[in-house]
């Protein structure tokens, strides 16, 4: 197993359209292996793999309090989303940034297992916020895009100064 490294915002890579996954063989499920641990190590609720440079559209989440509730998911899709909710949220792709999105409150979700297996999921509260911030990498998509053009701004500089710091 290995720990990939996390993209940060703005890095344009984050922005790309993931390819869906066409088989899901050893070579998947050694990443989704890589990328449960990237994710526990980070730590982090979730990660999609855009965040660690592979352009696939595959997630894993673990919600649970004791870490020990992996879910993955290949190829995820939204197919039902209802009512609303407004929490904050992180990313790892934006270390040390908080605010508040709202999203649905319930979200069907239809995706294939580790094996291949078709996986259909009802989800609500922070699993159902999870899965929507994890599918929107997929698409290219971070929570600041909820938010006002100003705020975004702040926040890409605050964050291209703390990169610039680091180097
Ligand atoms: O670790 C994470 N925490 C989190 C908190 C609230 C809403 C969403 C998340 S996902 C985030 C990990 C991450 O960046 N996944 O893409
Ligand atoms: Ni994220």
């Amino acid at each position: 197993m290995a720990i990939h490294h996390i993209l940060h915002y703005p890095d344009p890579r984050l922005r790309f359209k993931a390819a869906p996954v066409t088989r899901v063989d050893d070579e998947i499920r050694m990443l989704i292996d890589d990328m449960f641990e990237t994710m526990y190590a980070a730590p982090g609720i979730g990660l999609a793999a855009p965040q660690v440079n592979i352009s696939k559209r595959l997630i894993v989440l673990d919600i649970s309090e004791k870490r020990n509730e992996p879910l993955a998911l290949v190829n995820p899709q939204i197919v039902v989303l209802g009512g609303a909710q407004k929490s904050d949220e992180g990313c790892l792709s934006l270390p040390g940034i908080s605010e508040g999105v709202e999203r649905a409150a319930r979200i069907k979700v239809s995706a294939l297992d580790r094996h291949g297996e078709p996986l259909d999921i009802e989800a609500e509260g922070l699993l159902a916020v999870c899965i929507q911030h994890e599918t929107d990498h997929l698409d290219g998509i971070l929570f600041v895009d909820y938010l006002t053009e100003m705020k975004r701004n702040r926040i890409r500089k605050r964050l291209e100064k703390a990169h610039r710091q680091a180097m």
